[in-house]
């Protein structure tokens, strides 16, 4: 057992569950960023013995944060996402990031099934019909199906060819956009998103988040979906442009929306609340306890190999 005083210097950006916490408290001097009244200060005074940061990945680490730290070493990402950590920074500095892939895909598949049961089937609007009483007065209105429609997969890497196995007990069909169709994949591929969008009675994104996909969901995607047509997203919030969507959604121009992931998480637009067209969930897709044991598990992991000179287990960079 290291000596408590040689414990590696760790900058968290944000807590981890309790079990995380306690797990890494024996092994690493741990620097609570969250907990600091003054950010700048506490970096300042921390800086010089922080080697690692482990961070989230709505948090990630920006720029600014890493040229703070003048002996960072890793980054190691609570999430698949590394969309919020400056990699080109990083890289200058030859500092390691790591992430946590795979151990989530199960998970972000699910709930995107279903979010779209729940937006199709308007399960939380039925739910609240019968706690109001509504239903003594006479039946809700009639929903779509899920079963034999068309959906279209937007980004089909990990969880897009996941989700894509899941659905295939709902006979849809599927149909899928992404930088260049996939040789081992069967779907039908379209190379123009707003084509997959036209063809497709329900969109779901599960892209990965950063530049090259900033607003890929924009008002001529939305238009192609058209009113009868579904947008689920799991992403990242800024793969969707949000002001064209509250626009479709409050002029009907799609049928609906049900979102994991929103610009300015967790101070989201007010707009989202008054819309009864929407389903809105916290960024929480992968967000079940076996999930989060295991991604805190891998970020522990990657630590400990960064420490020891081992391999990392899932080095992003
Ligand atoms: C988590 C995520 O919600 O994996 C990602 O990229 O955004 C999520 O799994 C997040 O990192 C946990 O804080």
């Amino acid at each position: 057992m290291t000596a408590p005083d040689d414990r590696p210097h760790v900058l968290m950006t944000g807590p981890y569950p309790e079990w995380d916490m306690a797990a890494l408290q024996p092994h690493y001097t741990l620097h609570r960023l969250w907990e600091a009244e003054d950010r700048a200060a506490f970096i300042a005074r921390h800086a010089p013995s922080i080697r690692a940061i482990a961070t989230r990945g709505e948090l990630g680490a920006n720029a600014e944060l890493i040229g703070a730290l003048p002996q960072l070493a890793l980054i190691a990402c609570y999430g698949v996402g590394t969309d919020a950590i400056d990699l080109a920074a990083a890289r200058d500095r030859g500092i390691r990031v790591t992430n946590t892939p795979d151990v989530l895909t199960g998970d972000v598949a699910d709930l995107a099934v279903g979010l779209a049961l729940g937006l199709m089937r308007r399960i939380p609007a039925a739910d609240a019909y019968v706690r109001s009483g509504a239903w003594a007065q006479g039946n809700m209105g009639l929903v779509t199906r899920l079963y034999g429609k068309r959906v279209g997969i937007v980004g089909f890497g990990r969880i897009g060819v996941t989700l894509a196995h899941r659905l295939t007990g709902f006979d849809v069909e599927i149909g899928y956009h992404d930088v260049a169709a996939r040789a081992d994949s069967p779907q039908r591929f379209f190379a123009d998103l707003a084509a997959l969008a036209d063809w497709s009675d329900l969109l779901v994104v599960t892209l990965a988040g950063g530049p090259a996909t900033k607003g890929i969901v924009n008002a001529d995607v939305l238009r192609a979906l058209g009113p009868n047509g579904f947008l689920v997203n799991v992403s990242r919030g800024s793969t969707v442009d949000e002001p064209a969507l509250i626009d479709a959604l409050q002029h009907k121009t799609i049928a609906g929306a049900a979102l994991d992931v929103f610009w300015n998480e967790p101070n989201i637009d007010a707009r989202w609340l008054g819309l009864d067209n929407v389903l809105l969930q916290p960024h929480h897709a992968s967000g079940t306890v076996e999930t989060r044991r295991a991604m805190g598990q891998l970020v522990r992991d990657n630590l400990q190999a960064f420490f020891t000179g081992q391999p990392l287990l899932t080095p992003v960079a």
